[in-house]
């Protein structure tokens, strides 16, 4: 018999990650060359103190750390310059000023991209969404939303959660990313598997192209066959393509009977079998299936002020949700679902949360570990999709690759600490973490491109949800073929000839 859970005080703020060393310029760790843009000059800065308030534009030195540094503290640019317009007419004015200068600008929403793609490479100007920050309509009947994108999630979320619906996307970093950063990104997040992809939930988007060209495709229909679907391209762009502004998105009805449980399992074969039966036993309630192995739980367990959910170590641990509106059809569902899995011996230990604080700390408890495998000193980080029987393999051999090159141990002079793996397995979704003390050369050579080969020999994806940005600039090829790669090309070509629009990144 399952358990109940005990109620743990384990909240814990999502700080941003200590700094203990200083990280390294991009431009100096990996090989690649400032474009032929232009420099900024006085007269750039004197125009856009005509168009913003002083107190928009940012040169001090201090406050252009955060702009200029990744969430992993893997990536750093050298940006002098972060404007922060409050209207889409000032996008629209500073891109047409920067195209016509030919100066370089990155698009910034939260600053939360795992792929170093919100950081400038070398000088580019940091264009931050950041004040375009308000909700601009609601329809109670429908549930379309119509936001600026710099509205941070959770503050989306909540507030269409006071008309009973909610946000169709839900991830970790909700406290400091932005709506039309997920967009940007295409992110995925953690019930995907119910709501689907933004490119199906998003309805609309406002976006500034880099000449400085207000496209208004902010639709509030959910059905429109009048010509390209155009608002597509620009979802999971990455801010190559053009500035996100607004966003039109259909919420769901919020779920008023929410149930979460966390089980052991003895293998990932087991795994698998349990999402089998979690999609036929609960059907249409079930709204997350998440996996973690035994290493990211035990660098979570060290890293934070958290106990584990189950006293028992095993393996492979699943989160698994269901949201629905009838709570006692919910719960026989889940209970024959669970009993079923334990006499079968799928699953062979569990608990389930009793109470709405338990749910989120067993949510806590999943979406932290990416912050916790961070503090060991960095993390390599692949975002991959495969298929399903192949997945966890990946890890595997990961794992035995960096023990025989003897690059892993317990001590200081050892670059990794371990091997994890965790992810949206109901999406076959795979999070690939090597946890580091530094940031090595050797590992990396160790790690990349043999990822990658290994990913594309199972017909995989080298980035399932956190996109290309720098990371995977040279790698799409793994993933897409020439043609499409030539396709995309074409597009930003006719987009942003001038290429001002976040450089150095993405194909
Ligand atoms: P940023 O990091 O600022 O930017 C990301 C990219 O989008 C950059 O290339 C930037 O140029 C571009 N961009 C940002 N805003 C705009 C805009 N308005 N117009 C045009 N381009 C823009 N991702 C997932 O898919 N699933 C997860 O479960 C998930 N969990 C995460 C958990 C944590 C703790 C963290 C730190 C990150 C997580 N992510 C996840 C990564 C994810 O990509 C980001 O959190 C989020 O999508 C980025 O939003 P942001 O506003 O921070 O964008
Ligand atoms: C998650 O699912 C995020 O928690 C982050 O996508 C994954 O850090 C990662 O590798
Ligand atoms: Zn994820």
């Amino acid at each position: 018999m399952l358990r109940s859970f005990a109620t743990r005080n384990l909240l814990r703020s999502f700080a941003r990650q200590s700094r203990n060393y200083s990280v390294k310029l991009t431009s100096e760790s990996y090989d690649v060359k400032r474009g032929n843009y232009a420099s900024l000059t006085e007269s750039d800065v004197q125009y856009f103190n005509s168009i913003l308030s002083a107190n928009n534009i940012l040169q001090d030195k201090e406050d252009l750390l955060f702009y200029n540094e990744d969430w992993m503290r893997k990536y750093r640019g050298s940006s002098q310059l972060v404007l922060k317009p409050k209207t889409t007419e000032q996008v629209s004015q500073i891109l047409k000023h920067c195209n016509e200068r030919n100066l370089a600008v990155v698009p910034q929403g939260g600053n939360t991209g795992l792929v170093g793609g919100s950081i400038p490479v070398f000088d580019e100007i940091v264009l931050s969404v950041a004040n375009l920050n308000k909700v601009r309509s609601f329809d109670e009947v429908s549930g379309i939303l119509v936001t600026d994108a710099g509205v941070i999630l959770e503050n989306a979320d909540k507030f269409v959660e006071g008309h009973g619906y909610i946000f169709p996307l839900d991830l970790g970093a909700k406290g400091s990313c932005h709506v039309g950063g997920v967009v940007a990104t295409n992110a995925g997040g953690l019930r995907l598997l119910r709501y689907g992809s933004l490119h199906g939930t998003v309805l609309g988007l406002e976006v500034v192209l880099a000449d400085g060209t207000i496209v208004n495709n902010l639709s509030t229909l959910r059905k429109d066959n009048t010509g390209y679907d155009l608002k597509q391209l620009f979802i999971g762009s990455e801010g190559t393509l053009g500035v996100v502004t607004g966003v039109s998105i259909l919420c769901p009805p919020r779920p008023t009977a929410v149930n979460v449980a966390f089980l052991g399992l003895e293998s990932f074969e087991q795994v698998q079998r349990a999402f089998v039966k979690a999609k036929k036993e609960l059907g249409e309630v079930l709204s997350a299936f998440e996996c973690m192995d035994n290493t990211s739980q035990s660098i979570v367990e060290e890293h934070t002020d958290l106990s584990r959910p189950l006293s028992e170590q095993y393996p492979f641990y699943v989160l698994i949700e269901t949201s629905g509106s009838n709570k006692e059809h919910d719960d026989a569902k889940l209970e024959t679902f669970l009993e079923n899995a334990m006499t079968e011996e799928i699953v062979v230990d569990g608990v389930v949360a009793q109470d709405s604080t338990e749910i989120a700390n067993l949510w806590q408890w999943r979406e932290l570990i990416p912050e916790a495998l961070g503090k060991g000193g960095g993390v390599y980080k692949y975002d991959v999709s495969i298929p399903l029987p192949q997945l966890y393999d990946l890890v595997v051999d990961v794992n035995k690759r960096l023990i025989e090159a003897g690059v892993v141990g317990d001590t200081p002079e050892y670059p990794v600490i371990a091997t994890a793996g965790y992810g949206h397995i109901g999406d076959g979704n795979l999070h690939l973490n090597v946890p580091v003390r530094f940031y090595d050369k050797k590992v990396e050579k160790l790690l990349e491109p043999f990822v990658y080969e290994w990913i594309s020999k199972v017909s995989g994806s080298i980035s399932a949800e956190h996109g290309l940005g720098f990371a995977k600039r040279n790698y799409i090829g793994y993933s897409k073929d020439e043609q499409l790669i030539s396709l995309m090309k074409g597009v930003k070509n006719m987009l942003d000839p001038k290429k001002i629009l976040n450089p150095y990144k993405y194909i």
